[in-house]
């Protein structure tokens, strides 16, 4: 199964997807596999697995007890190079566009290239974008890099439109796990309007009506993640799928 394919066709139908985040960190690996259980009938179209910073080596494990109990593709989404595992089914090979740090841009992935190759892991190519949210950020500062200030729509749409000259697949807007606020819409519609591509909104999510905003301004796959796992527990999940997936807008 070609992951990315399947993410590019629901874009292309004009389908808002639902991806929930587990950190191995914040999560026993029981309540992983019960989530999952649940997952493909609550409407998630992807569980991404990872974190900024991971002090367990519980990431095989958690990711191993999500797909016996579930079909929803798996994907890892990495701090650093240390998260890759054969049991995933993809892993977002973030370049972080964003920043000016050349092992964030290219250098981790010369490293782990030949890995993922020996793991058949696939690797979704992602220009990934920090977006300031408030306060400052794990993703900001383990990678020592600046986000792009939340008031300047027309920088994130500069390199929104360099990563679709330069064959990215796809865009990553990121506010940050756990950010004060999500990424601004008027940023969403910026990167939208210079490229045809998939664009994932995460960071700060916490409100389904939020989820729907920011699905209206052009994003296509909508990321929570603390919101669920500390905050409101999952049952609230079906929920946001639901007001994403309106058809009350096109792509
Ligand atoms: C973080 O975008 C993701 O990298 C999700 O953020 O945990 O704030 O939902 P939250």
């Amino acid at each position: 199964m070609n992951v990315y394919n399947g993410i590019l066709a629901r874009h292309q139908r004009g389908e808002k997807q639902l991806a929930v985040l587990l950190d191995p960190d914040k999560i026993s690996t029981a309540d992983a596999g019960d989530f999952a259980l649940s997952a493909e009938s609550a409407g998630v179209d992807i569980i991404l697995i990872g974190g900024s910073l991971l002090t367990s080596d519980k990431l095989t494990e958690v990711i191993s007890s999500v797909k016996e109990k579930s079909n929803v593709p798996v994907i890892i989404f990495p701090g650093s190079i240390m998260q890759v595992s054969s049991k995933a089914d993809a892993i977002l090979f973030l370049s972080l566009i964003s920043g000016r740090n050349a092992e964030y841009l290219i250098g981790n992935h010369v490293i782990v290239s030949p890995i993922l190759r020996e793991l058949n892991l696939e690797p979704i190519s992602t220009g990934y974008i920090l977006i300031d949210s408030g306060v400052p950020t794990s993703a900001s500062f383990m990678s020592n890099s600046f986000p792009i200030p939340r008031n300047k729509p027309d920088i994130a749409a500069a390199h929104a439109l360099a990563a679709d000259y330069l064959g990215m697949k796809q865009l990553y807007l990121e506010g940050g796990s756990g950010a004060q606020d999500p990424v601004p819409n008027e940023v969403i519609i910026a990167a939208r309007s210079v490229t045809e591509m998939p664009i994932w909104v995460g960071g700060g999510i916490r409100t389904a009506e939020i989820a729907k905003q920011k699905a209206e301004s052009g994003a296509s796959v909508i990321v929570v993640g603390t919101h669920f796992e500390k905050e409101a527990g999952f049952s609230q999940v079906e929920s946001f799928a639901n007001e994403i997936k309106k058809k009350t807008y096109g792509k």
